[in-house]
């Protein structure tokens, strides 16, 4: 499916480090892309069954200062990720409002799209729907049936026989992404989409992977399958595999998809080439975004929309300051507040890089390579500028260069635009 347009990233001088990520799987900092070359990046995409709101930006925000990272060290990106356009909530959702889910998802995704352009977030070059993908998920289930690594489940409550279930036991590495004891799995399976409770199946954590087509409900043809549509974890890594190869460097996404969602994910690609183990190099995590002291979620409807803020006058850079002023792997709320800063400090920095001279800026720059290569240390970076524009405010700077060079590396590493 279309993405959306690929912002400007202005060029700089020299080269950033390597960069360092925190990785969920180990607990610690460790090197993310190769030294040279191509570095590969999946991002899991939106479900559109609802307006995308401030928690999927900043999400996307925190990877894209990946990838701005990744090629500021001298990489090329590959850049893969999907859209959830199948799925019970979206289905759900369109069937409670009366709209084709087709135009749901088209509707949703369209608002997201429009998001990610205004906070010049660079697309990826595969943005895939899993209704484009269906063939390429029902290989992946085939082949693992074919292997052992998937079986059939009798129908429940009249349903149909033979939705297939993949074996999370199959896979010795199974567990090692979030490192949850099996109380947590079962708890956060329950919340998150999983079915602990079907019976029939080998082990309460078994996700499925192809469910029979039920009246009502999209199905497409899929051999010895039978009619029916994908499940959710099987459907990022069938799309990862086609488009990036394994291992991945970075698997990523918000924190409530670590279990099961990574897991799985992580477990399905091991079973589908056992070969080229381990899926991801790192699996990276981003903090969740709250509102009125909850997690901003769809479900929940306590949503602050980046259309709204832009619509009522917010330029989209103050928001994507504020989301950068947060470190990108902790939880944080959005407030008055937080806007209120953002925008202060939006206007500060642009009249320090609208001065015809300032202080020499290539300490700065160096200083927010630094910061960022260290696992995306936004806020460091964000302090660095904040020590330049005072600096720049209090003393009479003569480098004619400076301004345009900090309004270069604001906006190439941390993607925020100064007018
Ligand atoms: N389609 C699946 C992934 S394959 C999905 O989780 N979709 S989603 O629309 O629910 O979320 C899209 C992305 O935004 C995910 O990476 C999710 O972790 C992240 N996300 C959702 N809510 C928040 C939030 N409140 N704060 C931060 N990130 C969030
Ligand atoms: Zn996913």
């Amino acid at each position: 499916m279309r993405s959306w347009s690929v912002p400007e990233v202005p060029a700089l001088p020299g080269r950033g480090p390597r960069v360092h990520l925190h990785d969920t799987a180990t607990g610690g900092l460790v090197p993310v892309g190769p030294e040279a070359g191509t570095a590969t990046l999946y991002v899991c995409g939106i479900t559109p069954y609802d307006a995308t709101h401030l928690g999927h930006a900043n999400t996307y925000v925190a990877f894209d200062l990946l990838g701005r990272a990744w090629r500021d060290a001298g990489l090329d990106v590959r850049y893969v990720q999907n859209v959830t356009d199948v799925d019970d909530p979206l289905l759900e959702r369109a069937a409670a409002t009366g709209v084709d889910w087709r135009d749901l998802a088209e509707s949703q995704v369209e608002l997201f799209r429009g998001d990610m352009e205004a906070l010049s977030v660079v697309p990826p070059q595969r943005y895939l729907g899993v209704v484009e993908a269906v063939d390429l998920v029902a290989e992946a289930v085939r082949d693992l049936l074919a292997a052992g690594a998937a079986y059939r489940v009798p129908g429940t409550d009249g349903g149909p026989d033979g939705d297939v279930y993949f074996p999370v036991d199959a896979d010795a590495a199974f567990g090692t992404v979030g490192g949850y004891d099996l109380e947590t799995m079962l708890a956060l399976s329950a919340e998150r989409g999983g079915d602990p409770q079907r019976p029939g199946k080998r082990n309460p954590l078994d996700p499925l992977l192809w469910r029979v087509e039920r009246p009502g409900e999209p199905a497409w043809e899929a051999g010895e399958l039978g009619r029916g549509r994908p499940g959710w974890h099987i459907e990022c890594t069938a799309i990862a595999l086609e488009h990036l190869g394994m291992p991945i460097d970075v698997q990523a996404g918000g924190s409530d998809l670590v279990f099961p969602h990574h897991e799985m994910g992580a477990a399905h690609a091991h079973l589908l080439r056992p070969r080229a183990r381990p899926f991801a190099r790192a699996y990276a995590h981003s903090g969740m975004v709250a509102l009125d002291g909850e997690k901003m979620s769809k479900s929940k409807g306590n949503l602050v929309l980046v259309s709204k803020l832009v619509a009522a006058g917010v330029p989209a850079a103050v928001v994507r300051l504020a989301i950068v002023a947060h470190h990108w792997r902790t939880d944080w709320e959005w407030t008055d507040e937080v806007l209120a800063q953002a925008q202060a400090r939006h206007e500060r920095w642009s009249a320090a890089v609208a001065a015809p001279a300032g202080p020499a800026a290539e300490a700065l720059l160096a200083t927010v390579r630094e910061r960022l290569a260290d696992d995306l240390d936004a806020p460091g970076a964000v302090a660095a500028v904040d020590a330049w524009v005072e600096q720049a405010r209090t003393t009479a700077g003569t480098d004619a260069q400076a301004p345009d060079l900090v309004r270069r590396t604001v906006s190439a590493l941390l993607g925020v635009v100064l007018p």
